[in-house]
């Protein structure tokens, strides 16, 4: 029995298990599509229906094109937000979580995900945590985990510390609030170690936005320039040593007229023991850098030790300083001062009455105003060194530090090692006790999972793991006597670090990973997410790859070969004009070209589009986009018109405009359908070969994840397909089906619909990509005339309405190209549409 008229909800609930249906291709070549893993909060958002949508619709399209997918998902269950809520619902983390994910698991269904369901993970489970327990002992035993003193950065807020990654703006990443620094004893990994190889390797990852792979870059910082030993001497000449100074610009050493170390560095605290002014000196640093007092931190002060600094290439000697502007952990925490040539040394020496000394001077000899920062010049003032330019003088002085063993090349990097200590319960434990026979030990393997105990009080100050009765308290398993468990908890940017290689094999016991497996399936063939992971979570996991390839657990150095980062989803926002307070979409309705307040009739102040989020109320629910329009309208909306890694703004009119286009896909395939059998005559055929051709274009845009192409050029399909249908003339069922089977990716569930009412056999699930092939020759309508320099060489079938960058490339696949052009230079292309294509060639 047919449908008369479209009723997604009849439509959805039909389909719903039909479409989870993957088809199956073992033989294929494997293809892994991944979208970043959800934290579960209670209930999808819009940006998640984005994330999962462009997922799918991949995933589905490369199914049919016979792929062997691998397509699953997971939580990203520990984390602070589960604490909270059990402080304040009196529900366990665990159970609070595990209900979030059901909730979010029956949403994510009805939005028409096909998920390989055999792989999920939740980071929460023992089996999962238990896993990464071993990653960690592995990474102890290899030295790329250890433990140190060390300030760390403090959210008071959430009684936390923070990696640096996630301070932003001196705030924390996920209260806000502004960060202090404390002394801890912190677990962390060597990711400094890997600077450069994580640096290299970005170069090879081509699928990558640039955008990513440059705040890499600049996350990890690399920094070319030279490590200087400087002598330092007190003024009695009773104490002498050498220090490391790491500066970018070592051709202005004959300009340095004072160094000056950070407030932490092993000379300063030496002299600080019978000097008290310095103590307290110091002591203002440190409070400053503590508090991060950003007012205090920009004012350059210093304080002058009783010590001078020797010029290793003059011979002079200068006064050395304690100065709050030279980091403690950058480069060697000294810098020697060159106020000539750079800002804040600059500044520095105007307020302490420093000698200025200029060394480089521009090329034509002009006067000019110091501080000169110019990198290109001669050099002046620097003995031998004189009237070279930079670079000279940058090469000279190699070769002068090392015949005087006083310096050599050197790189910094920005990039330190990852805390990642959390004094928090909802973490993977770090499965390490400490005896005081004994130390430091591993939990013995057979001993893991250790597990989080259940029955916790959140209403304690700090870490609840620490303030339990009795879970911290075991015994020695090789002295017997008391120990005491770690009682910190593994930064949830570890639980995410690895879990794409342990979908692949989630019940997997003796090992966290297969190495066969993650040779198989990675790396992951399409990764996406939010740009907002540029840093934190891309990165840790790329170092994790190459951590466990480093110890031999796995044989890949990269995760992800191409990386998809899509864009926001929007609204405006309404705030209440008498109140002033934020009001939702649904409190406000348009009247007479204004906006009101539903329940008051009074007018809405109107803001501009934002990211949907539940502090400006401006979010839009998509369990009611389903119930109201359906998920196939939701999936159409936020693919159609806007490229997928552009910020979309969502708009009534625009999901009522989807909702439409769906039903018209209803229309125009199903309800004439009768009428579809009788045409046969040339016209047909002509229809069918635009169809064809429209098809073969959407294909290719499908298959770069240019959704809102591809899409742009189903309206066309079906616009074309109307007007021919005014005329009657219809398209066949052989059609029929390819368009069905070309939308499924899309709109699975009404396109699953339509294909059972015409009564078409098999599943549209297990269909194949048609074979489009034939459609691009038809479509290359006419001959273009091929001239080099003028001179005639060949023809070129093209199609009419081809404009001159699609005739170049088609010119690329002809023999005509790799005979006379592919290793000229071209000068100039001269293209007169439907007659020639005329390319200049230098000879
Ligand atoms: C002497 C010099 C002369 C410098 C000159 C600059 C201009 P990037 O590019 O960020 O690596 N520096 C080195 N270690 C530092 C620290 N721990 N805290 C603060 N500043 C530090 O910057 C390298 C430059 O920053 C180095 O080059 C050094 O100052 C300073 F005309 O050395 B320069
Ligand atoms: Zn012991």
């Amino acid at each position: 029995m047919t449908m008369a008229r479209y009723n997604h909800r009849v439509v959805e609930k039909n389909s719903l298990e039909k479409i989870r249906f993957k088809k199956n291709n073992p033989d294929g070549e494997n293809f892994y599509c991944l979208e970043m893993f959800p934290y579960p909060s209670g209930k999808i958002h819009m940006g998640h229906v984005r994330n999962y949508t462009l997922g799918d619709v991949l995933a589905r399209y490369k199914a049919a094109c016979g792929f062997n997918v691998f397509h699953p998902m997971g939580w990203d269950a520990f984390g602070l937000p589960a604490e909270n809520a059990a402080r304040q619902k009196k529900l366990s983390p665990s159970q609070w979580t595990y209900s979030n994910i059901n909730n979010m698991k029956s949403q994510l269904k009805r939005l028409g995900l096909m998920i390989d369901d055999k792989a999920e993970i939740a980071t929460c489970d023992p089996q999962y945590y238990g896993q990464q327990q071993k990653i960690f002992l592995d990474l102890y035993q290899a030295g790329i985990a250890y433990k140190k003193e060390s300030y760390v950065n403090w959210d008071p807020v959430d009684q936390t510390v923070l990696a640096n990654e996630q301070v932003i703006d001196g705030r924390g990443w996920r209260s806000g609030a502004l960060v202090e620094r404390k002394k801890l004893n912190q677990w962390f990994l060597r990711i400094s170690d890997f600077s450069a190889e994580l640096l290299d390797g970005l170069s090879e990852l081509e699928e990558w936005p640039q955008k990513v792979k440059t705040m890499q870059e600049k996350w990890i910082g690399r920094s070319e320039g030279a490590e200087i030993t400087i002598k330092i001497s007190d003024d009695s000449n009773h104490f002498s040593n050498t220090i490391e100074i790491f500066t970018t610009r070592h051709e202005t050493i004959c300009g340095m007229t004072y160094v000056a170390l950070a407030y932490d560095h092993p000379l300063v605290v030496k002299q600080a023991k019978d000097d008290l002014q310095l103590n307290e000196y110091i002591k203002a640093c440190e409070r400053d850098v503590l508090s991060q007092n950003h007012d205090n931190l920009n004012k350059k002060t210093g304080y002058k030790l009783n010590l001078t600094a020797t010029n290793p290439v003059t011979g002079h000697n200068v006064p050395v300083f304690v100065a709050n502007y030279v980091l403690s952990d950058y480069g060697s925490g000294a810098v020697f001062g060159c106020p000539a040539h750079d800002e804040r040394d600059f500044e520095f020496a105007l307020h302490y009455n420093i000698d200025i000394c200029q060394v480089i001077q521009p090329l034509d000899g002009s006067n000019v105003s110091l501080p000169y920062l110019e990198r290109s010049g001669r050099m002046i003032n620097s003995g031998k060194f004189s009237g070279m330019t930079i670079g000279q003088a940058r090469e000279n002085l190699f070769d002068f530090f090392e015949e005087n063993n006083c310096g050599k090349e050197k790189t910094a990097y920005k990039l330190r090692d990852w805390g990642v200590s959390r004094q928090r319960y909802w973490g993977c434990p770090i499965p390490v006790i400490y005896c005081l026979n004994c130390g430091v030990l591993p939990v013995p393997i057979q001993d893991l999972p250790v597990i989080l105990p259940e029955d916790v009080d959140f209403c304690t100050q700090g870490n609840p793991l620490e303030a339990h009765p009795t879970w911290k308290h075991v015994n020695c398993h090789i002295c017997h006597a008391q120990a005491v468990r770690e009682t910190d908890t593994l930064d949830t940017f570890f639980d995410s670090s690895w879990y794409f290689m342990r979908y692949l094999t989630p019940d997997l016991e003796i090992d966290y990973v297969d190495k066969e497996a993650v040779s198989k399936y990675l790396p992951v063939n399409q990764y996406i997410g939010g740009v907002e992971h540029a840093v934190l979570h891309l990165l840790y996991s790329r170092f994790m790859t190459r951590a466990l390839e480093k110890i031999g657990k796995i044989s890949i150095k990269e995760p992800f070969k191409s990386l998809f980062t899509q864009g926001m989803v929007c609204h405006v926002t309404y705030k209440s004009s008498i109140s002033h307070e934020w009001l939702e979409p649904s409190d406000v309705k348009k009247e007479g070209g204004f906006f009101i307040e539903t329940s008051t009739g009074k007018p809405v102040i109107v803001g501009s589009s934002i990211k949907m989020s539940k502090s400006k109320s401006n979010i839009v629910d998509p369990e009611e986009i389903f119930e109201r329009y359906g998920a196939d309208t939701a999936r159409w909306f936020v693919l159609t018109d806007t490229p997928p890694d552009k910020d979309i703004e969502w708009t009534n009119a625009g999901i009522e405009a989807s909702h439409k286009f769906i039903g018209r896909v209803w229309t125009l395939l199903l309800e004439k359908s009768e009428l579809f059998e009788v045409s046969n005559n040339s016209d047909v055929s002509i229809l069918k070969d635009k169809v064809r051709y429209i098809l073969y274009d959407y294909s290719k845009f499908l298959s770069d994840m240019s959704y809102n192409k591809a899409l742009a050029k189903i309206y066309e399909l079906f616009n074309l397909i109307q007007e021919n249908s005014k005329k009657s003339i219809f398209i066949d069922n052989t059609l029929k089906k390819e368009i069905l089977i070309c939308l499924y990716p899309v709109i699975p569930f009404i396109t699953t619909q339509i294909w059972q009412e015409l009564n078409f056999s098999e599943s549209l699930s297990s269909q194949h990509w048609p074979d489009l092939s034939s459609a691009k020759i038809i479509a290359q309508d006419y001959t273009l005339a091929v001239q080099i320099s003028g001179k005639m060489r060949g023809t070129l079938k093209a199609k009419t309405s081809a404009v001159q960058g699609d005739i170049e490339e088609l010119m690329k696949e002809t023999e005509i190209y790799s005979k006379y052009i592919a290793d000229k230079k071209i000068k100039n292309i001269i293209f007169i549409p439907g007659k020639i294509i005329n390319y200049l060639i230098d000879d």
